[in-house]
């Protein structure tokens, strides 16, 4: 594996949408009991319903902690390779390498710097250097040569690529204190330019009320097809998640994509707020350093945080009136994919959602 330090676009690199076909998926098996409450047990559950679904048509590639191999190895199916690998936590959205693909069936990884979602500023874990390592290491598993980006702090669960040029950021995010606060608007969107391979980035105001990590754009906001998104929608005028829908909305019907075409804008509806209850915070220890979650505390529930699998698109469920609703106008955008939907309500409580705990890896 080789450490580069050109950038992908001046090689020819871009990084492909997630709706083009994948050789694999990277995800992590949770265990931080500060972010999963009792002990992460009922999550673990969780991610393998995630696992098992994915697991059927995208090769799973699992990471776990050395105390947690056998566990993980008597739950998880057989077809899973599990790989015992050192994490802060379990978001290989955020941890793990951007793949970047070009034309000659070469793959390459993007290392970005990670800081937990804001640094000293307002990250979310006192130290974060163990998934800082992640996306290399991971590159060296699977033999790809991986850019190094440590300097440009950048999750996963930030960015999407439509792979024909754009790219979907929030500026709430990309422009938030904790992560490049020396680099101007214009330089973040040459960055983008440069290791995303993309060529028009389009900016949407905000994300999901109340989502910590500075309201990623993946659970508001994804590519469907070239040209086309779902936006995480509410009617509600007095809900405060209103006023953000609408400023995306504003944008995304003002903006072209890199070839020039308007963007389709499909809505898809929010659940009801969701809360945490006072159990589920109990359940949560605490780590010196980390943000508290108080009963009562909306969570950034959205079925836009969905992953699209080679035959299927995992979305989550909150059980809510909306989840089949969400899931006939996903199944509509998505015709020849299975959309499965699973409960997902205790991997919400950690902070993120099935997007945020997976990571393509992109067929060559
Ligand atoms: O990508 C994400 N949504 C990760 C959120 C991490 C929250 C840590 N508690």
């Amino acid at each position: 594996m080789k450490i580069l330090h050109t950038t992908p676009a001046q090689d020819g690199f871009y990084m492909p949408a997630e709706f083009a076909p994948h050789e694999g998926c990277l995800m992590i098996w949770p265990e931080r009991a500060d972010s999963w409450q009792y002990g992460a047990y009922a999550a673990r559950k969780a991610f393998l319903r995630v696992i098992e679904t994915i697991s059927e048509s995208d090769s799973m590639t699992v990471l776990c902690s050395e105390g947690q191999y056998d566990n993980a190895r008597a739950q998880l199916p057989d077809r899973v390779r599990l790989v015992v690998m050192e994490t802060d936590d379990a978001w290989a959205r955020d941890v793990g390498p951007t793949f970047v693909i070009n034309g000659r069936g070469e793959r390459r990884g993007i290392d970005w710097g990670f800081n937990a979602w804001g640094g000293d500023v307002d990250g979310l874990y006192p130290s974060w250097e163990k998934d800082n390592r992640v996306a290399r290491k991971f590159c060296d598993l699977l033999n790809n040569d991986v850019y190094d980006k440590r300097n440009f702090i950048c999750e996963g669960g930030s960015i999407h690529s439509d792979g024909e040029g754009t790219a979907l950021v929030t500026e709430a995010c990309l422009l938030s204190e904790g992560r490049n606060p020396d680099l101007t608007k214009t330089q973040i969107e040459q960055v983008l330019c440069d290791y995303m391979g993309v060529s028009k980035v389009i900016w949407l105001p905000r994300g999901i009320y109340n989502d910590e990590t500075n309201e990623h754009v993946d659970n508001v906001c994804a590519f469907t097809a070239p040209g086309e998104v779902v936006l995480a929608w509410t009617d509600d005028e007095t809900d405060p998640q209103y006023a953000l829908s609408k400023a995306s909305l504003d944008a995304l019907e003002a903006a072209t994509d890199a070839k020039g075409r308007r963007i389709k804008v499909h809505k898809l509806p929010l659940p009801k707020p969701v809360t945490i209850t006072a159990e589920e915070c109990d359940g949560l220890d605490l780590c010196d350093g980390e943000p508290t979650r108080t009963p009562g505390e909306r969570l950034a529930a959205s079925y836009v945080n969905f992953y699209i699998a080679n035959e299927a698109v995992v979305m989550p469920a909150f059980g809510d009136p909306m989840d089949e609703k969400a899931q006939a106008i996903l199944q509509e955008l998505f015709p020849t994919r299975k959309v499965v939907a699973i409960a997902a309500r205790d991997i919400l409580i950690g902070g993120g959602n099935i997007h945020c705990v997976t990571q393509q890896i992109p067929k060559v």
